[in-house]
Formats: C-alpha cells, structure tokens, sequence
C-alpha cells in the first residue's frame, strides 16, 4: 500500500512592520481552513512567517529588535493556531525568530504533528548576509547579525508516516543539506524562504531568482530521492520585492504544484512517500554506488 500524504505549501504574500502577530495568525488559520478543505494532512508555512523579515534593518542595540522574536511556542499569539490546527487533525510547520532562555537567537522551524505534540524545532544551518551595517545598501541582509548559526546541523525525524526533514531559506541552496538528510533516510524536506529578488553582491543575479530557487530544489530532491517542499513569503514587503514561486517537488526532480502569485496562497500535492524507493535502491542506492572514501575534502575543515 502506498504511502500518501497530502501536503500544503501554505505561501504568504507580505507581512509589513506594523502587522500585528494577531493579524498575520488570522491568515495562517484561513491557510489552514482552505488546507482542511483540500483534506491536507501537513501544512508548511514560509521562513520567519509572524514577522516581516527584519533582517532588512540594522539596529545598533539588538535588544531594539526583541520584539521581533518568540520567546516560546506556542505562545499567547500563536496559540489559537496551534488549537485550530489541532482540532482539524493537521499538522503543521512555522518558522519564526526565537530568543531563547540563554539569550541565544535563532532563526527556527517548528514542526508539529496532527495531534498537536511538537516534533522538533530546527535551527538554521547556513547564515546568509553579513554582520555589520552596510551604509550603501539599499537594504540590509544582516541575518549574521540577528541569528546564530545552528549547532546541531540537519536531523531527520519519524513523523506524518515517513522520514521528514527541515531546513531553512538558505540552507536549500547548499547540497550537502540535502545530502547530510539523505543519507538518514528523508523521505520528506520542509522548506521555508524569504528571497529579496535583488541581489544586492551581484545584481546579475536577480533575473535568475526564480531559476535558482527551482534548480537547487528540484536536484536536491532528484539526488537524494525526497520530496522536497519549498514555501515562500513573497511580494513587496517594505518596499522589497521577494520571490514567490512555492513549489511542490517529487523524488524524480518534477515539480508537481507551484504557487503563481506573491500573496497568500495554498498548494497542494498528494505525496506517495514510497515513490523515494524508486530513485533510493536505484540511481542513488548510496550503500551500493556512494564512494565516501573520495569525499573526504567536503568535509575537511582545514584544521
Ligand atoms: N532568508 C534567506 O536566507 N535569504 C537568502 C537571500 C540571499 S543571501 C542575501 C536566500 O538564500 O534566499
């Protein structure tokens, strides 16, 4: 018997500064009602989705931005969604700014089963941007100065049926994220994103936005064998177009559903989490093909 799940990539078009938690937990819930429409079983929402993505702004104290951060989940604003989600049997994954109890700041994803028990929280591995105010800028990218990089690295954990793996905006860029889920089994990446379509270190990039976000994805998922599920906050948010284009993507590389506006909006793709067998005891059978003896460099921290 296969293995179904039905999945929502549950895109959202901008969150300006002065959007209340409130405001934007009402249009997570209304993702969630056109989700449980659709029989969807695992809504993922888009990178720091209760906040604008205010990386954007240099503050010179950082406590000025606390408030950008959860200090728990659920939390007093995140609570009527994880109480609708659960009352509809869905699970859910949101990613958001935690400062946690030691004062640590991370740029997470939480993923919560259908029963409402929370799976995991993951840490973003790979930090974009830079540290320092760049004055000439015509907007600041200083998520190296906002958030930690993860200590944990990639995890895969046994939820919704399968093997689920997370990661986050940046981390989708990279192959060894998807390599290092791989080789633990995914059968299932979660994804969310905030891609300014100006690329302020090389603007000859920006007409590619679009290609790249579907490139990494779609080879990621076809190398390792996984779906891969890529969520978006798009549309011009404080004046910074960022790219839309969620998408929905099979273990053979095929893009199965993709958004087609910057605002909210939900996709949704039946997944046979079986169809991973097809390319993982096949092409990408690693016990029987892989040749680690001759990767070590990839690894290599020049110590
Ligand atoms: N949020 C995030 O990681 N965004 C980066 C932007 C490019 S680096 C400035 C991304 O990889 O999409």
């Amino acid at each position: 018997m296969a293995r179904l799940l039905t999945v929502g990539a549950a895109q959202l078009g901008p969150i300006q500064r002065d959007h209340t938690r409130a405001a934007v937990v009402e249009r997570l819930i209304a993702l969630l009602h056109q989700a449980a429409s659709q029989h969807v079983e695992l809504v993922v929402y888009p990178e720091l989705a209760l906040t604008t993505f205010f990386p954007r702004w240099f503050v010179e104290d950082i406590a000025e931005a606390d408030h950008w951060y959860e200090r728990s989940m659920p939390n007093e604003a995140t609570q009527p969604l994880f109480d609708e989600a659960r009352r509809l049997g869905i699970g859910f994954c949101l990613g958001y700014a935690l400062l946690d109890g030691d004062g640590h700041r991370w740029n997470v994803q939480t993923l919560v089963e259908r029963d409402g028990c929370e799976v995991a929280t993951f840490k973003k591995v790979h930090i974009p941007g830079h540290e320092h105010h760049e004055p000439d800028r015509p907007f600041q990218h200083a998520e190296r100065y906002y958030f930690e990089p993860s200590p944990d690295g990639f995890g895969v954990w046994d939820a919704f049926g399968g093997r689920v793996g997370m990661m986050i905006c940046n981390d989708r860029r990279w192959p060894e994220s998807y390599r290092v889920m791989g080789l633990q089994g995914v059968e299932l990446i979660l994804c969310g994103y905030n891609t300014p379509i100006h690329y302020v270190p090389d603007p000859s990039q920006d007409i590619l936005q679009g290609f790249h976000n579907a490139l990494v994805m779609q080879s990621g998922a076809y190398q390792n064998g996984t779906w891969v599920v890529g969520v978006a906050k798009g549309g011009v948010e404080e004046g910074v177009d960022s790219l839309g284009q969620s998408l929905i993507v099979a273990p053979s590389g095929q893009i199965v559903a993709q958004a087609l506006s910057t605002d909210d909006e939900l996709i949704v793709a039946r997944c046979d989490l079986d169809w991973c067998r097809r390319y993982k005891e096949t092409l990408f059978d690693f016990t029987r093909y892989r040749r680690p003896e001759l990767y070590g460099i990839i690894a290599d921290t020049g110590d």
